[in-house]
């Protein structure tokens, strides 16, 4: 993905257009002593003290893989680079390192001249302000000084990233961590441990399958709550790549791992039995279409979705409309997106659910006042990148809230790139936390029965 296209598009912007709600209390829906029950049988690390000698020999691939050029042959006579990139910082060493998780630092020891860095192991790098209190900074030490002794040796390579950030809203969660987990990590075939600061138990247990399906050892929680542990590896990731919202880029490093290619993972990693959407249209069987319901938010809401259901239905479609309880369990979520042809949803989050509908299935935005731009670009463009059909349905002045709360004439309704203009907090509190929608029931059929064309279920 290129950075924004439309003109005059700050950066800040963009990022607030991300930042839709805030954590939701998963946690709080489950036992957590009966899920850690689930991890306790993944191999454990060896306590050890002393001296770490052996250089991670047997990986160098992995880790060359995740650059080109000078680079390269930088990792290959010294063991390690930093690499400042667009959406990220990371540094990656073939040679020992001693991360201190109490102190945030990793030490590699060297004859060279103490070197320091420090970064957040969060790709947002973009967007640094935001996510200034979110993560937790890193400080690597590279060099000549005395590393601390390990309490912990583990004979595989580490990835080290965080798991806060904006974590607890989906769109974040798969654009900041599960994408760029893959991207960074996916070509050390499992061989590798996953070490998580701003550790969240509850991130980790959602995303177990994709997890499981990286790593074939326990993830290590570099949190508070592990204070004064140093943990040795025989080499180290820290930090995740990115390629752009909700992308993956085959020609960029590591190489090969293309959005066909993640969701082919995603298809093991749950055990989808279905690949294609034709696969679910075949015989008489109603195709199947996921509402994203956004009641509960206030906000980007369809307050006549009775209605848009009733047509939806006579349309021949069976409706399925997700609630907050649904989404609850990720596992069986996902597995309802899978069953679906169609997922309509108004601009937000829920929309990223599409990387999970099968190949061929259409995706349709609903896209409220002033927010064409954002809907393109976040779920739009990436849709298309999934070899899925996108469609958008522009609601119109008579079709938002904002209508009767500004009148026909007020610049909010007239002309929203004017209140853009005038700055994003104002624009946001306004566009994307105020704004319901009504839709246009006539209006509304002529994208579903495009949809249907699309499906092939109309002649
Ligand atoms: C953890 O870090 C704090 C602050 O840097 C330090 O005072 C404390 O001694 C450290 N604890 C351990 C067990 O290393
Ligand atoms: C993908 O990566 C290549 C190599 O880094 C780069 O030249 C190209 O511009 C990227 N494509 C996109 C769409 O970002
Ligand atoms: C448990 C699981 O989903 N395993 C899968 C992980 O990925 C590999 C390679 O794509 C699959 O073969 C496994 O079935």
């Amino acid at each position: 993905m290129e950075e924004p296209k439309k003109p005059g598009c700050s950066s800040s912007l963009v990022v607030s257009l991300l930042i839709i709600t805030f954590p939701l209390v998963y946690f709080a829906f489950f036992q957590i002593d009966q899920l850690k029950a689930h991890f306790a049988n993944w191999p454990d690390i060896k306590p050890g003290s002393g001296n770490l000698q052996k250089d991670a020999n047997n990986v160098k691939d992995p880790f060359q893989r995740l650059m080109r050029g000078e680079q390269r042959e930088q990792l290959k006579k010294t063991g390690f680079v930093f690499l400042s990139e667009k959406h990220s910082d990371s540094y990656v060493s073939r040679k020992e390192v001693r991360f201190d998780t109490n102190s945030s630092t990793v030490y590699i020891h060297s004859n060279q001249q103490l070197k320091k860095y420090r970064f957040q192991p969060y790709p947002l790098k973009d967007y640094k302000a935001k996510i200034l209190n979110l993560v937790k900074p890193i400080e690597i030490q590279h060099g000549d000084m005395n590393p601390p002794a390990c309490n912990f040796i583990h004979d595989d390579p580490a990835v080290i990233f965080s798991s806060g950030g904006f974590v607890g809203n989906i769109y974040h969660e798969i654009n900041d961590v599960i994408i760029p987990l893959f991207i960074t990590s996916r070509h050390f075939r499992s061989r590798v441990k996953f070490v998580v600061t701003d550790y969240h138990f509850w991130f980790i247990y959602k995303f177990r399958n994709v997890i499981d399906n990286l790593s074939n050892f326990e993830v290590i929680d570099a949190s508070e709550a592990t204070n004064g542990k140093v943990h040795c590896f025989p080499g180290a990731v820290v930090g995740l790549k990115s390629h752009g919202f909700l992308s993956l880029n085959k020609s960029d490093n590591p190489g090969g791992h293309s959005m066909s290619e993640f969701r082919d993972f995603l298809t093991s990693s749950y055990n989808f039995k279905i690949r294609d959407v034709s696969a679910l249209i075949m015989g008489s069987n109603k195709p199947n279409l996921l509402l994203l319901s956004r009641k509960g938010t206030e906000t980007r809401t369809i307050l006549n979705q009775d209605e848009v259901v009733k047509m939806m239905e006579e349309l021949g479609f069976r409706v399925i409309v997700s609630t907050m309880k649904m989404m609850r369990n990720m596992y069986d979520f996902v597995h309802i997106v899978r069953s679906c042809s169609v997922m309509v949803g108004v601009h937000g989050a829920g929309l990223t659910n599409e990387l999970f509908l099968p190949d061929g299935a259409v995706t349709i935005q609903v896209v409220p006042l002033g927010l064409e731009w954002a809907a393109e670009y976040f779920y739009g463009e990436p849709a298309k990148g999934m070899g899925l059909h996108y469609l958008e349905y522009k609601i119109e002045p008579q079709e938002s809230s904002l209508l009767d709360l500004y009148g026909p004439d007020h610049p909010v309704i007239t002309d929203p790139k004017s209140i853009e203009d005038q700055g994003y907090k104002n624009f946001r509190a306004i566009y994307m936390d105020k704004q319901n929608v009504k839709i246009n029931v006539e209006r509304f059929r002529k994208t579903l029965v495009e949809a249907m064309s699309l499906l092939g279920q109309l002649n």
